[in-house]
């Protein structure tokens, strides 16, 4: 088990826009415990593998209180939505920032497993978000996107100012 490395922004990398996986093998199994590992430790209610600088389409989630509800959604599409919604999102990649969001209120998912079985679901509430805020990662979209760029540019701005004291 390895704890990864989250990118912070304003990192370019988390800019990029992931491919596809392909190879469904033991590689793949050991990133996805090591991108949960990282994400409890966060601690998180998502992550996806652009935040860990791996440009694949992946993401693992846990939503539940108790922290035991572990999902891995490998090539997400999402097949439908309905409604709009506003919440307040925070993430790994901006800490210590709150902003709120809209997105759309129910989704139906479509994704692979581990071992690249397709299957379906919907998702409404935390869930919905934290899967449309994980697959924006994918797109190298940030929340902080949604929010003005003089919100964005001051946020960007304090980060830059803290990953420079800590260094
Ligand atoms: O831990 C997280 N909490 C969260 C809260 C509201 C909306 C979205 C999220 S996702 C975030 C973890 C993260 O940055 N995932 O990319
Ligand atoms: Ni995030």
């Amino acid at each position: 088990m390895a704890l990864l490395n989250i990118l912070q922004f304003p990192d370019p990398r988390l800019r990029t826009r992931a491919k596809p996986v392909e190879v469904f093998d033991d590689n793949l199994a050991t990133l996805v415990r090591d991108m949960f590992e990282t994400m409890y430790e966060a601690p998180g209610i998502g992550l996806a593998a652009t935040q860990v600088d791996v440009h694949r389409r992946l993401l693992v989630m846990d939503v539940s209180e108790d922290k035991d509800q572990s999902r891995v959604l490998i090539n997400p599409e999402l097949i439908e939505t309905q409604g709009e919604e506003e919440m307040d999102e925070g993430c790994l990649s901006v800490p210590g920032y709150y902003e709120t969001v809209r997105r759309a209120e129910k989704i139906r998912v479509r994704a692979q497993d581990v071992s690249g079985k397709v299957f379906e679901f919907d998702a409404d509430g935390l869930e919905a978000v934290c899967i449309q805020h994980e697959m924006d990662h994918l797109e190298g979209k940030l929340f902080v996107d949604y929010i003005s760029s003089l919100k964005r540019d001051r946020i960007r701005k304090k980060l830059e100012k803290q990953k420079k004291i800590a260094s």
